[in-house]
């Protein structure tokens, strides 16, 4: 039988919709309380049909298991500063009551072989549909600003390339994706920098 996507999908866009509302309250009462927040911005999405598709063709996944298979149909983002910023947000995760996390993987201290850095975290999340609750996959990678921007334009120029990038661009990506690592290392060490100085020229010290 022919999937009826629409439906299958009203779940997982009720849950972004949901997440999106969440996670940038998180931002609004940081914001208010400390004037900083660990979560610079959050973005979510629900992977087109067409990604569905070809993921599951990719990881052999057959329609009858696609729910429970397919962890990122509902995908939220978190973009941050600095790295230990990454940390914070997960500890914070991992203390909600509304989503039951089932697996995290820390792709920011053991890189990708692309050379992609990121932190994922697969979840469970209960949707309240007018038939009843429904407990779907979803998951949030939490990452810092320049990690995102790397990741965006590989995207982007995989996309074109078809997943194949030629050898010497494919290691030129993958110095690229260093090079962003250590802008956020430089910025966490001005950060700490600053803060010493701050400290010595408190009077209060
Ligand atoms: P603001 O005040 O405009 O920043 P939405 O309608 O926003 O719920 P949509 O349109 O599907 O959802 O967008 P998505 O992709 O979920 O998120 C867009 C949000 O991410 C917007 O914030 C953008 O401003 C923000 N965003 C995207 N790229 C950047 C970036 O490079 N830097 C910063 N600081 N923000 C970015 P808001 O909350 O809609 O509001
Ligand atoms: P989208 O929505 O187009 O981003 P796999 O399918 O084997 O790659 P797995 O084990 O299902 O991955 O999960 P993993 O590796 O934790 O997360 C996969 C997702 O992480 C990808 O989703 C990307 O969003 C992101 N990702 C992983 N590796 C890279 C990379 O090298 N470059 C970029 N830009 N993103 C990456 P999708 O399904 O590819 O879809």
């Amino acid at each position: 039988m022919e999937q009826n996507w629409d439906k299958l999908l009203i779940p997982y866009t009720q849950a972004v919709n949901e997440l999106k509302v969440k996670l940038r309250g998180i931002r609004t009462q940081f914001m208010e309380i400390d004037g900083r927040s660990p979560i610079e911005f959050v973005t979510g999405r629900v992977k087109p049909v067409a990604s569905i598709k070809e993921k599951m063709v990719r990881r052999h996944i057959s329609e009858d298991r696609l729910e429970q298979d397919m962890e990122d149909i509902a995908g939220l983002r978190i973009m941050c500063q600095f790295v230990d910023d990454i940390y914070q947000v997960v500890d914070l995760l991992r203390k909600r009551t509304d989503i039951n996390i089932l697996e995290e993987r820390d792709y920011v201290h053991n890189k990708k072989p692309s050379g992609y850095r990121s932190y994922h975290i697969v979840f469970e999340y209960p949707v309240q549909m007018v038939s009843g609750e429904k407990v779907i996959k979803a998951e949030i990678q939490v990452r810092t600003l320049a990690m995102n921007f790397w990741a965006t334009v590989e995207h982007s120029l995989n996309y074109k390339y078809d997943g194949a990038f030629p050898a010497g661009l494919a290691e030129r990506l993958r110095s690229s994706a260093e090079a962003a690592f250590k802008l956020d290392e430089e910025m966490s060490e001005i950060r700490a920098e600053l803060q010493e100085t701050k400290k010595d020229n408190d009077p209060e010290n």
